[in-house]
């Protein structure tokens, strides 16, 4: 077999529970790329921040999404899991790159316009430095993958860009990363509105399915999820909703969208409403059994992060003394 064998790096904000979304479009992805590749998996909790966080729940929630990891598959024997500032480098690299970013840039972000208009209280310098950080994220450990979903393909794509311009002002120094997004479920709609992508951070619960959610929550879920006009259960431009609800069926039964069209012809929304809830629960709950030993051996996640935070310091460590001394920064 002809392995790819190169170095992945990807990053979740402990922002709130982990969602389907974030399943499908990524860490599905991570579980699978694990075994052929050299992974890193931050928690980017220096992201989170970026929106108001109550600090109780930050620290719990870092913990938490690193439990997650674990119980959807990610093997820390074989990847590296790690708390985003539990590596400074980070952030010395991140104020570094800020020098080399440009204004407009930034300013093109649409991540940024969106959260700006959803945080309109609170834009702070550091919403708007957020891609300058994630570059910082992927550069500092020479990655040339970043496994996300759809609505990272930009941050990513400037990651490149302030690379390069890195290397041409300072002479090659960074690795130049590419996005790797699966074509399927790269990105997941809200359950409430399929016109936008599921989002932990969505004004109502109802626009996710939180990993963590019980059976009789996914079923109310699934049944107040919007659907289109029309009886058929067929997927396409005009059918948003249910092309949405066809993919989540297809990709937790591993199969296509069409095979799943064809699965429903003559059955109506309930019959596949109460389908897919099934599929979905029969996905979640083994899930939550491993959480559920997970959570019981605190000490376990405690030791996989100091050790990951150990090994991901070591190369980051390396990448910054050859970033100073590239930008002429006095050792001693
Ligand atoms: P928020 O909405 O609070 O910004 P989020 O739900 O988008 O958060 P992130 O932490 O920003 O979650 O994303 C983690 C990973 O999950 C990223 O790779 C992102 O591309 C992916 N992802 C997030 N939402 C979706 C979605 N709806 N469909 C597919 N992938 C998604
Ligand atoms: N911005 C990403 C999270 C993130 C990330 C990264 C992803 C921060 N740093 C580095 C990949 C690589 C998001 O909002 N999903």
């Amino acid at each position: 077999m002809c392995y790819v064998y190169m170095r992945i790096f990807s990053g979740i904000q402990p922002t709130n529970i982990l969602h389907l979304g974030n399943y499908l479009g990524a860490i599905q992805n991570w579980v699978r790329l694990q075994e052929t590749h050299e992974a890193l998996y931050c928690i980017v909790d220096l992201h989170a921040i970026t929106v108001r966080q109550k600090p109780e729940e930050l620290a719990q929630n870092t913990r938490r999404v690193a439990e997650l990891y674990l119980a959807c598959g990610l093997d820390p024997e074989r990847v590296t899991i790690f708390v985003q500032s539990h590596v400074r480098e980070h952030t010395e690299l991140a104020w570094i790159l800020n020098t080399v970013t440009k204004m407009g840039e930034l300013e093109r972000m649409t991540q940024f316009k969106d959260k700006a208009t959803q945080h309109s209280e609170n834009i702070n310098a550091g919403l708007f430095t957020y891609p300058v950080l994630m570059a910082a994220d992927i550069l500092l450990y020479g990655t040339e993958g970043v496994p996300v979903g759809d609505d990272q393909k930009q941050h990513v794509e400037l990651a490149r860009n302030i690379a390069e311009r890195f290397n041409k002002w300072f002479g090659e120094t960074l690795v130049i990363p590419k996005p790797l997004i699966q074509e399927e479920g790269a990105r997941i709609m809200g359950l409430d509105d399929p016109t936008k992508k599921m989002s932990k951070s969505a004004p109502t619960p109802n626009n996710y399915i939180a990993l963590t959610d019980d059976a009789e929550t996914v079923r109310s879920k699934l049944k107040r999820a919007v659907t289109d006009s029309g009886t058929e259960i067929v997927s396409g431009a005009t059918k948003p909703a249910l092309t949405n609800l066809l993919t989540i069926y297809a990709l937790l039964r591993n199969t296509t969208v069409k095979a799943a069209e064809s699965h429903f012809e003559g059955k109506g929304y309930a019959a596949f409403k109460s389908e897919l809830a099934d599929t979905v629960v029969d996905f979640l709950m083994p899930l939550q059994e491993r959480l559920k030993k997970i959570e019981a051996n605190p000490k376990t996640i405690e030791k996989i992060l100091k050790k990951g935070a150990k090994d991901a310091v070591k190369i980051a460590a390396a990448t910054m003394e050859k970033v100073r001394e590239r930008v002429g920064l006095l050792a001693i």
